[in-house]
């Protein structure tokens, strides 16, 4: 396992945010590849990729998470407290993918070589492309390994199957891409946070209908399948300030490690970006001060 060697629990240390008590803090910022440029349309300043480099600077984000491509253009070491994570796999989402796999963009040799603290994987658990997948993260850990590199996997369970099992989202969806993960060695693990099953899109297996009734134990579940790997939750699409702290809570008080969050804080105004990560914090902080977090 990658988190034997120094080097990983090293470059593992730098993706945490003294300032929000040792929570994973971490400013995705892989989406021009992922969704296009479309999620930067009228941001002001979340379109530049130096801005988002100055603003983790300044605030408690520990980390951004950029394509390697990025990483070489706009990294100068200018920023040297802010932490990267090296995506080295992505796809556009056009067409939308029947049988979804994102496939390799680096490797974890180009990631050292750029100055990364960590890599990032994106798996499709459930897609019909999935043998090709796990093979694809099995190598990519090898290499981890061999580099003492950390490994974050974005753990997304997707396609037809999925879909007909209750939704992307559902816990039974989301407690199995949490349990992969692990299975497959990541050392962090990217969620979302799961929901009741969408009764139009199939029934999950009936042993997770019970643990539905409550938002808080279904959080508590994904955080306990993840092990001791670290989860964290995502921000998701733009949303108001008050339900994006709400889910920040949950995740936080269901023993969550830390948060990814990326259009929720490059689609806002800059000073409002900069008010929602430090509110961010401040709930991370106090809320693993009461023993509530995970390591
Ligand atoms: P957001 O906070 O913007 O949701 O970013 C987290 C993230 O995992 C990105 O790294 C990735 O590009 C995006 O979500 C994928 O989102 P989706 O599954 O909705 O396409």
């Amino acid at each position: 396992m990658s988190t034997a060697s120094s080097g990983t629990a090293v470059r593992l240390g730098r993706l945490r945010s003294a300032e929000a008590g040792g929570a994973i803090l971490v400013l995705p910022y892989d989406h021009g590849l992922e969704h296009g440029p479309v999620d930067f349309l009228g941001q002001a300043w979340g379109s530049g990729p130096a801005s988002i480099l100055g603003l983790a600077s300044r605030t408690a984000v520990a980390a951004v998470a950029a394509h390697l491509g990025l990483i070489g253009r706009y990294y100068r070491g200018t920023e040297p407290d802010v932490g990267l994570i090296a995506k080295l796999n992505g796809r556009t989402n056009i067409p939308e993918a029947p049988a979804p796999l994102s496939p390799l963009t680096g490797s974890v040799e180009e990631a050292v070589r750029a100055g990364a603290d960590a890599v990032g994987y994106t798996l499709y658990v459930g897609s019909a492309a999935q043998e090709r997948d796990l093979r694809q993260l099995a190598d990519v850990r090898r290499d981890c390994e061999r580099f003492g590199m950390p490994l974050v996997v974005w753990s997304y369970p997707r396609g037809r199957f999925v879909d007909a099992s209750g939704g992307r989202d559902s816990l039974y969806a989301v407690d199995y891409a949490a349990r992969v993960a692990l299975e497959m060695g990541a050392d962090v693990i990217k969620l979302n946070l799961p929901r009741r099953h969408d009764p139009e899109l199939g029934t999950p297996p009936p042993a997770y209908l019970e643990l539905e009734q409550d938002r808080s134990l279904m959080a508590r579940r994904v955080v306990e399948s993840c092990g001791e790997a670290a989860a964290i939750f995502s921000g998701g699409a733009h949303r108001d300030d008050e339900s994006l702290l709400e889910e920040v809570r949950l995740a936080f008080s269901a023993g969550g490690s830390g948060l990814i969050v990326g259009r929720n804080v490059f689609q806002r105004p800059l000073e409002a970006a900069e008010r929602l990560i430090a509110a961010m914090s401040t709930i991370a902080r106090e809320l693993r001060a009461a023993g509530d977090g995970h390591a």
